[in-house]
């Protein structure tokens, strides 16, 4: 089977680009004539690349006053690429070093319990510098690097140079090393349990080509999933196709079913059937729909046969025969709440169809969320249709603009962690460490260090934790159960952190190192996360704000201190870097033969880069035709699964050995920790956390981009008309949402687009409490992790389940509380 270009495989090339002695040849002379030939300018126009696409900016008197997309690809509107002046210019960005009173006054003794209510003090560059070197130093020096937390996390900003978390691990490598994390929030359960099943990550990988299923599929599935959200934006510089290929959908005229307690944006533009289960109860659903295709022998039996295994021991479950429960679809019906003939007549729908199942991440972000992609690949091996052209399963078309058709292209190199045996594949994944456990455990792992836990057969022990160190990422934001995380959070000795803005996070560290945004920088990024479309300059666009440094810059110099500058650097500049990215690129595309094949030129980097204009490449007739399974529908023999037996794994002798009471040898329906069907409810309605439509997770919730969609300048919460109206809450009101987990303000949006007993708030708001001194402080800015749990899918993954989840709801009479968070803190005069 071929393997595809993933969303990372960049790092491969870099790895070995980095022992060419060519390159180090090549920059040393040209290079500095590359920054030479480049300033900033004053007026006209930058093009630079984000998380939401290619960019034009336009600058006049060395500001940016107007940020639009280089290319339109759909009419579908993405809000997010015009508010670029907003991020650069925004009220709260951290201009200078900051350390926190009590950690400057005693660094010994630094009373970490006024963490996120201390004040600030202002210091210079270089004595920030010094400070965390010389901390950083004593903790590893009294208790060792794992006793260093840089495990870091998070969405960062896209290029291939400025990637704060690796060159944060790139500095703690050169120190002798650091405890760092095992899986990401994006996938946590389906990354591990995928394997198993199929053999691949599956989440990350290249899918079926857009071009055949709209050739080929007569219905569309869409599980789970807000794609018309969720391509807004990519991991690297988005190149915008999947909106395009949506709409193609849409003007297609096929049948579009959307299983989803939410009628979301995606289920209006495309004006779908909406099937709308309750929360968490996709398994039983499913099992629900392979009971009936079973009875009515409406099952590829030989599909069955020559592509899996294991179909025998997951049969008696689902009939009923090792459990006295026949997971008929009357069953399913009184857990999920969709009648009985509609799971029925779905089935056969399938069944009758050439049909494509693309599912979205949310539903595995739940308690138990092994089960449902899983079960979803049992349901489509019963099809019969995995591998035919445009049919089966996919899990990432609605990410990073999965099913675009790959471009043969040169791929820009990237700055390596310099760890020994990272592996290959998504560069967060890659291994940087030795010491390290799974990252949505980071509350469970501070306030337990010894304690032991399972984790997809193996044990790991929790190292002791007294020293933080992030980069790109906010967990005050993204982490489940914040008030526990504050607590956790309080227990090392030293808080670092780098931040462009004061965030949450950044108000809980000691000391904050101001960070420049991508577009008082240079960088360099590939356009595409699967096809790999084209290269995008990221030039400087305007003057750094404040002190604001690169990472690399503060990197560097950390590095200086503990004497291994050199070795950091490799004596190379930013730009040198860029430039042997872009030439690792170029040598690629050169032995290709593109220019030849099809007339793409990459000139050297400085014409590239004096350019100002991205490289296009072109796409392959194999791109179009990829067609996932198709190798291994053809020849299960030659092409067969990485998993032990080379087939899909219905029944999994691997994870039986394991002998997990919460994850067993077949999918299975577990009741969630909490839902609505559980008697004895601690809480009314189901919080279902999405991803936000105007926002990148918590990047941009302090732009003016906010107004446009908050409620009385309050985080929406979705809520049903007839809920709302037995809780006399109308669209508009300010909404106390809680639990014994915590409590937000929130505004309400009354709406039929989701089912009754089910609330949406979006994930990302600005944690922002009313009393920073008090534990469990009323949240003003609505953020959704103060009331989501903290607890891991199973022994298996240590996924979060961020999705699973109740809480009470009702109107707030007091006097809403003014928002602080988006303003500076307090600081000492
Ligand atoms: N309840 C709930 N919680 C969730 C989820 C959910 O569905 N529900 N989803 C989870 C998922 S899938 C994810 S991926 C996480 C996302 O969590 P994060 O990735 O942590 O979220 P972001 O808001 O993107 O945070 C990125 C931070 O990096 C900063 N930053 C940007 N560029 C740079 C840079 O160059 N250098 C430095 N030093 N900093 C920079 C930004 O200012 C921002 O604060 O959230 C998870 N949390
Ligand atoms: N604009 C924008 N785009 C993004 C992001 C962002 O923050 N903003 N984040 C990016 C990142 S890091 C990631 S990981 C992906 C996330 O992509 P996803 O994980 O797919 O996104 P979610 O919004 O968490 O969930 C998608 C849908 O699942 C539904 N859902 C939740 N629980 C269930 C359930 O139990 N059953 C069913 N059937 N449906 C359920 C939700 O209602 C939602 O409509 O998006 C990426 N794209
Ligand atoms: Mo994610």
């Amino acid at each position: 089977m071929s393997v595809n270009l993933s969303r990372r495989n960049s790092l491969k090339t870099i790895g070995a680009a980095f022992c060419m002695p060519f390159f180090m040849k090549m920059n040393l002379f040209a290079a500095e004539n590359a920054t030479k030939n480049f300033k900033i300018i004053k007026d006209g126009e930058v093009i630079t690349g984000a998380h939401w696409g290619v960019l034009k900016l336009t600058i006049k008197d060395g500001k940016i006053v107007k940020s639009e997309p280089l290319n339109k690809t759909s009419s579908i509107k993405n809000p997010l690429q015009h508010y670029t002046a907003d991020l650069v210019y925004a009220k709260d960005r951290v201009k200078y070093p900051y350390v926190r009173k009590s950690y400057l006054e005693n660094p010994d003794s630094p009373k970490p319990e006024l963490r996120g209510s201390d004040e600030w003090v202002r210091v210079s560059y270089d004595k920030a510098i010094k400070l965390i070197a010389n901390e950083l130093k004593k903790t590893i020096k009294a208790s060792g690097n794992t006793s260093v937390f840089a495990g870091s996390y998070g969405w960062k900003s896209p290029g291939n140079m400025q990637n704060a978390r690796i060159l944060l691990h790139r500095f703690m490598n050169q120190i002798g090393g650091f405890t760092g994390t095992l899986g990401d929030y994006s996938t946590g359960a389906s990354q591990i349990i995928m394997p198993h099943v199929l053999g691949t990550i599956e989440v990350y990988e290249q899918q079926t080509s857009w071009p055949l299923v709209l050739e080929n599929a007569d219905v569309v599935v869409i599980w789970g999933a807000d794609p018309y959200s969720t391509l807004k934006i990519a991991w690297t510089v988005s190149d915008e196709q999947g909106l395009k290929y949506l709409e193609e959908l849409k003007n297609s005229g096929k049948k579009v079913i959307f299983i989803d307690p939410i009628k979301n944006a995606t289920c209006k533009f495309l004006n779908a059937q909406w099937i709308a289960p309750l929360p968490n109860t996709d398994v039983a659903m499913m099992l629900g729909m392979m009971y009936e295709l079973y009875e009515s022998k409406k099952y590829d039996q030989k599909f069955i046969e020559t592509y899996t295994t294991g179909f025998d021991k997951f049969l008696p479950y689902l009939l009923g025969k090792t459990d006295n429960t026949p997971k008929t679809p009357k069953w399913a019906s009184q857990i999920c709440k969709i009648d009985e003939k509609t799971i029925k007549e779905l089935a056969h729908t399938l069944y009758d169809n050439k049909t494509m199942i693309m599912s979205g991440w949310g539903m595995q972000r739940a308690h138990h969320g092994e089960q449902p992609h899983w079960a979803l690949v049992t349901l489509c091996a019963m099809l019969g249709q995995i591998g035919k052209p445009g049919c089966g399963f996919g899990l990432s078309y609605h990410y990073s603009n999965g099913g675009t058709p790959d471009a043969k292209a040169g791929i820009v190199g990237g700055i390596s962690s310099g760890a020994a045996n990272v592996g290959t594949g998504q560069s967060w994944l890659q291994k940087a460490t030795d010491s390290a456990f799974p990252l949505a455990r980071i509350s469970d792992a501070l306030l337990n260090p010894g304690k032991t836990i399972d984790h997809n057969g193996k044990k790991i022990t929790y190292p002791k934790i007294d020293f933080i160190y992030w980069a790109g990422g906010n967990p005050l934001v993204h982490h489940q159960n914040t008030n526990e995380l504050v607590k956790a959070w309080k227990k090392p000795r030293t808080v670092v952190v780098n931040e462009i803005y004061w965030t949450p996070t950044a108000r809980m560290a000691d000391i904050v190192m101001p960070v420049t945004t991508i577009y008082e920088r240079d960088d360099i990024s590939m356009i595409g996360d699967y096809a790999n479309l084209g290269i995008t300059p990221m030039k400087q666009a305007v003057e750094k704000i404040g002190e604001s440094k690169n990472d690399y810059e503060i990197f560097t110099d950390l590095a200086a201190e503990f004497g291994v500058k050199d070795k950091y650097t490799e004596n190379k500049s930013d730009i040198d870097w860029i430039k042997e990215f872009y030439e690792s690129a170029r040598d690629q595309a050169k032995k290709m033969q593109l220019e030849e094949l099809n007339g793409v030129v990459m000139k050297p980097f400085e014409e590239f880069w004096a350019d100002n204009k991205p490289i296009t490449f072109l796409q392959t007739q194999e791109g179009f035709e990829y067609n996932r399974y198709g190798d291994f529908r053809e020849d299960p023999i030659l092409e067969p699964l990485g998993t032990p037996s080379g087939l899909i794994e219905i029944y999994s002798e691997v994870i039986e050995k394991m002998n997990y009471d919460d994850c067993k040898a077949h999918p299975t329906w577990f009741e969630p920790i909490e839902w609505l069907g559980m008697k004895n409810k601690p809480a009314e309605f189901h919080l279902v956390t999405s991803h936000p439509e105007d926002r990148l997770h918590s990047q941009l919730n302090n732009t003016s981009l906010r107004d446009e969609y908050a409620i009385s300048n309050l985080e929406p919460i979705w809520i049903n008309s007839e809920d709302a109206k037995a809780k006399g809450i109308k669209t508009g009101d300010a909404v106390r949402v809680f639990n014994a987990r915590g409590e937000v303000l929130a505004g309400a949006k009354v709406t039929d687009d989701i089912i009754k007993g089910v609330v949406k708030l979006c994930e990302g708001a600005w944690y922002d409490p009313l009393d920073p001194t008090k534990a469990e402080s009323l949240d003003k800015n609505g953020s959704a992790n103060v009331l989501t749990i903290d607890m891991p899918t199973s022994k298996l993954a240590n996924g979060n389940i961020s999705h699973t989840g109740l809480v009470n709801i009702e109107k707030f009479t007091g006097k809403v509380p003014e928002l602080t968070i988006f303003k500076q803190p307090k600081i000492k005069a």
